[in-house]
């Protein structure tokens, strides 16, 4: 047995990718080692959710208008305070709070990265002990070092990010990030209270059996929606169908699932909804980006996600993403004329 195996850390993993790097500051390391303290902190507070009385409705709605449980605040306080402590964050923008919080302090100023989150996507599953998540998006700032930074910061497209990630929060805590190197995974390790490469490399599968979709929303959806999701349901000349149907209403949850086994997540706008439910900046772009890399496709239906130009921090967009063939059947029908997409 080779006793100097061991796996490696996300502290580890970080700091050697320095080394392939020499002339790398070590910032976006920090950065994402900050995260993955903020994570742990989180997860501390999740798996006891149930214990104490940290669940219920803090009472307050966030600028989603939605009721904010006490655990999203607890988590949006533990990434903005790890990021602000840290030296290589000059600001962030969360799904909790209303604007961007620009830290304007000396080594802030001087730090080359913004951050993005939604600190607990899924919250409403929290009372029914369902996986949640965070999800987190890094770009390097375009407004002047030294200088705070400013909202331009985070309205950049999402083919700018320099990195991006999420955290699952589930029957194990894990925390996978992508850069442009590729997407690699980490388990939270109780015993050494580490995230430990558990998942290098990951790629999403080209095609799967697997389709995620809200089915309570079909009719609101579009003709060649609806016909894709009937393709799902049986053999059709532009579908392999009969899939599988998994849906948990915990984004985090659903395309990790699918990142892994491969398959297909939908949030289409709707009649009522035209632009969907999911936020561009701080949900679609940084999965568009994992996924993107790992092999996969993700679009709002007429474009790439990470090319959609931003102008509102909390703005939504219709969402497809997964597997690259599903996602190409899909785009058959997306793009056929209307006579086509009658169901
Ligand atoms: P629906 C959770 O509230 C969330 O933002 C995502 O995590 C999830 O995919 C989606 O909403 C579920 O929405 O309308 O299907 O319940």
């Amino acid at each position: 047995m080779n006793i100097n195996r061991q796996v490696l850390t996300l502290d580890e993993f970080t700091i050697q990718g320095l080394r392939d790097f020499p002339k790398a500051t070590g910032e976006l390391s920090s950065l994402l080692r900050d995260i993955g303290l903020a994570a742990k902190r989180v997860n501390v507070e999740v798996n006891k959710a149930g214990l104490v009385d940290i669940l219920g409705d803090a009472g307050t709605m966030n600028v989603q208008g939605e009721e904010v449980k006490k655990l999203d605040i607890y988590a949006n306080n533990q990434f903005m305070g790890v990021l602000k402590h840290g030296i290589a964050c000059a600001g962030i923008a969360s799904e909790e709070l209303d604007d961007i919080v620009v830290f304007d302090d000396p080594v802030s100023n001087n730090s080359k990265y913004v951050c993005m989150f939604d600190p607990l996507d899924g919250s409403g599953n929290i009372d029914v002990n369902v996986s949640i998540g965070t999800i987190f998006s890094i770009y390097r700032r375009v407004s002047e070092l030294g200088k705070p930074c400013t909202e331009e910061d985070f309205l950049q497209p999402g083919n700018k990010q320099v990195a991006a990630g999420y955290v699952i929060y589930g029957s194990s805590t894990m925390l996978v990030y992508a850069t442009r190197r590729g997407v690699n995974g980490f388990t939270l390790d109780p015993s050494i209270g580490e995230f430990s490469l558990s998942h290098p490399n990951i790629q999403c599968p080209e095609s799967g059996k697997i389709y995620s979709v809200n089915h309570g929303n079909f009719f609101q959806y579009d003709k060649p929606v609806q016909k894709y999701i009937d393709g799902c349901q049986r053999k059709t000349k532009t579908t392999g169908g009969p899939y599988t149907q998994r849906y948990i209403g915990s984004m985090v949850a659903d395309v990790h699932r699918n990142l892994i086994k491969g398959g297909i997540f939908m949030y289409p706008g709707t009649t009522d909804k035209p632009k969907g439910k999911l936020r561009l900046l701080y949900e679609c772009n940084p999965f568009a980006f994992i996924v993107e890399v790992a092999g996969g496709k993700a679009t709002n239906g007429k474009q790439r996600i990470l090319d959609i130009q931003p102008t509102e921090l909390h703005q939504r967009t219709p969402l497809f993403i997964g597997s690259k063939a599903m996602m190409e059947e899909l785009e058959v029908l997306l793009n056929a004329e209307p006579a086509e997409a009658a169901v």
